[in-house]
């Protein structure tokens, strides 16, 4: 079965008639994302989860717009994945991404959600690992988001893991981010990804793990990268190698976003303990505390949020366009 969708894949994307992927496949690939997969142009693929879960409308679309521009002007073509009733969307047209951004009942869809999100027909934002299966069946290796999951505090309890970390270990996708939320267990989210066999690299000029909203974690990265170069190397590596496992790419906050920190850091704290002591639990807990911490710093957490995703999406564009050069 997954061999016939990634067959059904390639015919959507070496088709010149886009007649057959709308009618008999789960995909629609869009237009552009087609003809650049195509003439082996470099595409970024970029979550939805973030539209319709993790920030409130309207920057929610303004910010999904910027990234896609940013990604443009880099010159690389984005691929924004969500799905719309039961379609799978690999790059989305304006009013689409308007839907997801206003739609009241779009699911977070993870691995686990795909098959029933699909099933029903429903929407649904694509999680990091949502977005890693899509983009690995429709040959893109660079994925630009703001922050992965982790394991929650308290994971070794709870067991909430999430399921981003199983993702990058069995699928060869490079997923660029602003490291691991404080609203998680760093250090057990590192050495989880350790067991996975994820290859994980701070993105600059240190091997400190960024903890998205600040620079540094108290955590090292294994290893660094330096350039879109450099990168590249290490995403065609992991490629020529065959292996399943996904690399993880740490860009830490520019300098100019990171000066809330402390605020945050209490507003995080704050948060967790709600989160738990109003029972909420599974799925929705990022959800939650990522609105929480938005409401209790007035605004600032979702600002440097912003700030680190455009910079994330301008350093992934740069990343694609090295490893597409690459291949030539
Ligand atoms: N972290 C953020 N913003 C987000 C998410 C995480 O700062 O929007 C989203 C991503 O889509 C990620 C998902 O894949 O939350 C992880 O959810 P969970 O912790 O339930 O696995
Ligand atoms: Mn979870």
């Amino acid at each position: 079965m997954l061999w016939r969708l990634s067959a059904f894949i390639r015919r959507c994307i070496t088709s010149s008639s886009s007649r057959h992927c709308k009618k008999d496949s789960l995909f629609t690939i869009h237009p552009n994302v087609k003809e650049a997969l195509a003439d082996h142009r470099p595409v970024v693929a970029l979550e939805s989860t973030i539209i319709t879960h993790g920030m409130p409308y309207p920057l929610n679309l303004s910010t999904a717009k910027e990234v896609e521009a940013i990604v443009r002007a880099e010159g690389a073509i984005p691929a924004t994945i969500g799905i719309i009733e039961g379609r799978i969307h690999v790059g989305l047209s304006s009013d689409e991404l308007d839907f997801l951004a206003q739609s009241k009942t779009a699911l977070k869809v993870s691995r686990r959600d795909l098959p029933y999100v699909i099933s029903k027909g429903l929407s649904g934002g694509t999680t990091v690992s949502g977005t890693m299966i899509v983009a690995h069946k429709a040959g893109i290796p660079v994925f630009v988001t703001g922050g992965i999951g982790g394991v929650h505090r308290d994971g070794e309890n709870s067991l909430d893991v999430s399921a981003d970390l199983t993702e990058l270990g069995r699928t060869p996708i490079a997923v660029v981010s602003a490291g691991v939320k404080s609203i998680l267990d760093i250090g057990r989210t590192l050495e989880f990804l350790e067991t996975q066999g994820v290859c994980v690299a701070t993105y600059g000029d240190s091997k400190s793990f960024p903890a998205f909203f600040s620079r540094q974690s108290g955590f090292t990265s294994p290893y660094v990268v330096s350039s879109p170069q450099e990168a590249a190397d290490l995403i065609a590596s992991t490629l020529s190698l065959g292996l399943k496992s996904g690399l993880l790419l740490a860009v830490p906050i520019p300098e100019g976003h990171a000066a809330t920190g402390q605020l945050i850091e209490d507003a995080i704290q704050a948060a967790v303990t709600e989160a738990s002591s109003k029972g909420v639990t599974g799925r929705d807990v990022t959800p939650f505390i990522l609105q929480r911490v938005n409401e209790l710093t007035k605004g600032k957490s979702l600002q440097a949020n912003i700030g680190l995703i455009h910079n994330n999406a301008k350093v992934g564009s740069r990343i694609a366009c090295a490893l597409s050069k690459r291949k030539e």
